[in-house]
């Protein structure tokens, strides 16, 4: 029997609510310690699933009352862990629901650990692991188009075809176990171009979700996308004008951004993580030189680079410099020409694109927004995430299900291979239960105690 535990389940500070959650067969008994009803008689005819107003006091005496809050209990199975559950809502006042979380665990309740709620309701068969860890990403996601990436998972769309998958391999498996102990009886058995068909369209599955992992992947983790130039072009102003907002300091001084700043951006549903960096140049100075070294760094992991000239300056060689070394990191470039606000103006798109034929150039002013719808539209269109539409298919977007893919893929191409060959039948159940295996990895149904400590320890305290 699981002990009960509780935490705060909502974000700490100040809030209209907060709520303390508990999970464990002594919720209910916790909670009638603690709580006076208003309607006591309501409150004696109890119904799961119902909330109660009341007062939350600080032990079973009952004579210090903390706060006026709703509560309400689940009875297991139907809660969100599997296990009886209760909420208590009150005031979300940061020193309110701590006292609330404090006069609970005063009755023998442990503090839950990272997760430990979700790590329940997965151990309860509330949800596999996929859509346990789908939860984790819909907390984090930073745009429109991760949250329902997320959702998509979480309603289990990525579960239910890994189960279909999944069958598929039992039904084959168990043919090819009957083909091997009973080779004498009349057996039904599936023929090598049936089994073939069969891991072909598994392996056709497969591999349309590898294919979009990496769209996945930039949903989830947003598109790196680092702003690159000399000294002085307005890459900082850049910033700020994508975000609306003054986030980098911006002065006539070449070098004063010195440090990578990064920002996450929803552009159009498109979650990127904005990195201003500092200013390219041969350089003496300590700190800039460190800086620099640090651009190069981030461009190495960088999905999208926007290369910032200045077009009252021209090229210099130090734009060449930048430019070389946005080659050098092989990352998808777009030249941005910003300070189009200027006169002269000595650089514009078309002389570029003549003389650079592969760069795609654009031309903008950080001051006055010019170009700057373009802009995004341009960098949304790169990244090829330009129209994120769900047609009901999940996205893969964690490198643990792409590494269980990629094992069942092998597995299924083995298996083909051993059909070529005409192997016996227990050369293929050794493919299949591999695949099988695999794909258990994704849903939880074939991980070991290690891999969920390491995949709860990334949630938060409550969740
Ligand atoms: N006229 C005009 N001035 C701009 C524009 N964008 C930036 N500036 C000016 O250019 C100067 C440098 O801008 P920053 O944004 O600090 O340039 P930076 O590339 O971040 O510079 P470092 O951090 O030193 O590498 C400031 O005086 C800005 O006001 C623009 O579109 N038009
Ligand atoms: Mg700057």
């Amino acid at each position: 029997m699981e002990d009960t535990i509780a935490a705060i389940g909502t974000a700490l500070g100040e809030g209209g609510i907060g709520i303390v959650r508990i999970s464990g067969p002594e919720s209910r008994q916790v909670v009638e310690n603690l709580f006076i009803p208003n309607n006591p008689e309501n409150w004696r005819r109890w119904q799961s699933h119902r909330l109660y107003l009341g007062h939350f006091c600080e032990d079973s005496r009952k004579q210090k009352i903390i706060d006026q809050v709703l509560v309400v209990t689940m009875k297991g199975p139907h809660s969100y862990t599997g296990e009886d559950m209760a909420e208590i809502h009150c005031h979300g006042g940061y020193l309110v629901v701590r006292a609330v979380l404090e006069a609970v665990l005063s009755q023998g309740v442990r503090l839950a650990q990272p997760g430990e709620f979700t790590r329940r309701a997965f151990l309860n068969g509330k949800l596999d692991l996929a859509q346990a860890e789908a939860t984790i990403d819909l907390i984090r996601s930073k745009s429109r188009a991760g949250l329902t990436a997320a959702v998509n998972i979480l309603d289990g769309k990525l579960s239910q075809l890994i189960e279909r998958c999944q069958e598929e391999l039992l039904r084959m498996i168990a043919y090819c176990e009957a083909a091997i102990d009973f080779p004498e009886d009349e057996i039904e058995v599936l023929e090598p171009e049936e089994i073939k068909s069969v891991v072909n369209h598994l392996i056709g599955k497969i591999e349309k979700l590898l294919a979009d992992y990496d769209k996945g992947r930039l949903l989830r983790d947003g598109v790196k996308t680092v702003i690159l130039g000399k000294p002085n072009v307005g890459k900082s102003s850049l910033l700020n004008a994508l975000l609306g907002r003054e986030r980098a300091i911006v002065t006539e001084i070449p070098g004063t951004t010195r440090d990578l700043i990064e920002e996450p951006l929803d552009l159009g549903g498109v979650p990127l993580r904005l990195i201003d960096t500092a200013g390219i140049r041969p350089t003496e100075d300590l700190v800039e030189k460190i800086g620099v070294e640090r651009t190069k760094a981030v461009l190495k992991e960088a999905d999208l680079a926007l290369l910032v000239l200045d077009a009252a300056t021209g090229v210099t060689d130090n734009d060449r410099l930048v430019l070389q070394l946005a080659r050098e990191a092989a990352v998808p470039l777009l030249v941005v020409i910003n300070k189009m606000d200027l006169e002269p103006v000595l650089i514009n798109k078309e002389q570029l694109e003549a003389s650079f034929p592969d760069l795609t150039v654009l031309e903008i002013s950080a001051l006055s927004g010019y170009g700057l719808p373009e802009l995004e539209e341009k960098v949304r269109s790169m990244v090829g995430l330009g129209e994120v539409r769900f047609d009901g298919e999940p996205l893969v977007t964690r490198l643990r299900h792409r590494q269980a893919l990629l094992k069942a893929l092998d597995h299924l191409q083995q298996l083909l291979g051993s059909l070529e060959a005409g192997l016996p039948e227990d050369f293929l159940t050794i493919d299949l239960r591999g695949a099988w295996e695999a794909l258990g990895e994704i849903n939880g149904k074939t991980v070991g105690e290690d891999v969920l400590d390491k995949i709860f320890a990334e949630f938060c305290i409550g969740k």
